[in-house]
């Protein structure tokens, strides 16, 4: 069986690297597939899981700062075109992880992970790769906010040319505030007078435009709830990325 890639990326602090966990130790404790975890992100100090593989063994951001006289910015942009380049042998350590799922851990810059090292070291993984676009959930909660974050998923897409859900982390911070989002979702007509409501000026037919795009090139389905702190919404992320996977598997 070929083993499946998840990418797990998102906005700064979405809670890529708690879900990474979270995900993890859910799929070893309630399936029989084994897990392994790839840690991309070379400006973090810590991360709540055992890397299997860690970027931070070949350069970190710290480092990077202090031998090039670098900022932050600049030190991750030079992390991502080293990436870019070393892409073929990372790779191919990741490749020699054999397991049934690699855990992805990005960087929360992730714009520069994108526009640098992201799509190719995603091109070079074996397997079938399936990236996980996390935001934070309180953005959607707006009707804006929600046809923002579901475009957004499908840039990222887009860019790493693979099968990407939308993850809204931190359910358990929502008290109620997502009543509409499944509502938005399923009828486009609610969705319009939501921005209706919402949005004011020249930016109404802009995001009524885009509202009745969204059910065209989004399927509802591929948007999931979930809290890495609670861990609800675990078991639905794993059998829509299952499903994918095993769509993927009869396509390729
Ligand atoms: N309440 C709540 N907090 C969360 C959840 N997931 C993550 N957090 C918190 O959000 C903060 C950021 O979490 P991380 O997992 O470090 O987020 P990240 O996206 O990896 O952050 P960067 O890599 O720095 O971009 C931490 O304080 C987490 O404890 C969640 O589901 N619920
Ligand atoms: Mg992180």
């Amino acid at each position: 069986m070929r083993p499946l890639n998840l990418i797990v990326l998102g906005t700064a602090g979405a809670g890529k690297s708690a879900l990474t966990a979270t995900l993890g130790r859910w799929i070893e404790q309630n399936t029989d597939q084994k897990v392994a975890y790839i840690n991309l992100d070379p400006g973090c100090d810590f991360v709540p899981f055992k890397p299997d593989f860690d970027i931070r063994d070949y350069f970190t951001i710290a480092k990077i700062m202090r031998d090039e006289n670098l900022g932050p910015n600049g030190a991750m942009i030079r992390a991502s075109e080293l990436l870019e380049q070393k892409a073929g042998e990372f790779s191919g350590q990741i490749n020699k992880i054999k397991v049934d799922i690699r855990l992805i851990d990005t960087p929360g810059q992730m714009e520069v992970f994108l526009f640098h090292g992201g799509p190719e070291i995603t091109r070079l993984m074996g397997g079938v790769t399936i990236s996980l676009f996390l935001t934070d959930v309180g953005i959607a909660a707006k009707a804006a906010g929600l046809i923002f974050t579901r475009l957004l998923g499908l840039s990222v897409g887009l860019r790493l040319g693979v099968p990407t859900v939308s993850v809204l982390n931190k359910m358990d911070l929502a008290e109620g505030k997502l009543a509409d989002v499944d509502r938005m979702l399923a009828d486009v007509e609610l969705l319009k007078e939501q921005v209706i409501r919402e949005s004011s000026g020249v930016m109404i037919d802009l995001t009524l435009s885009l509202s009745k795009a969204l059910p065209e090139l989004l399927p509802a389905a591929r948007l999931v709830k979930v809290s890495a702190k609670s861990g609800e919404g675990m078991a639905e992320l794993y059998d829509m990325v299952h499903e994918i996977f095993c769509a993927c598997g009869d396509l390729t």
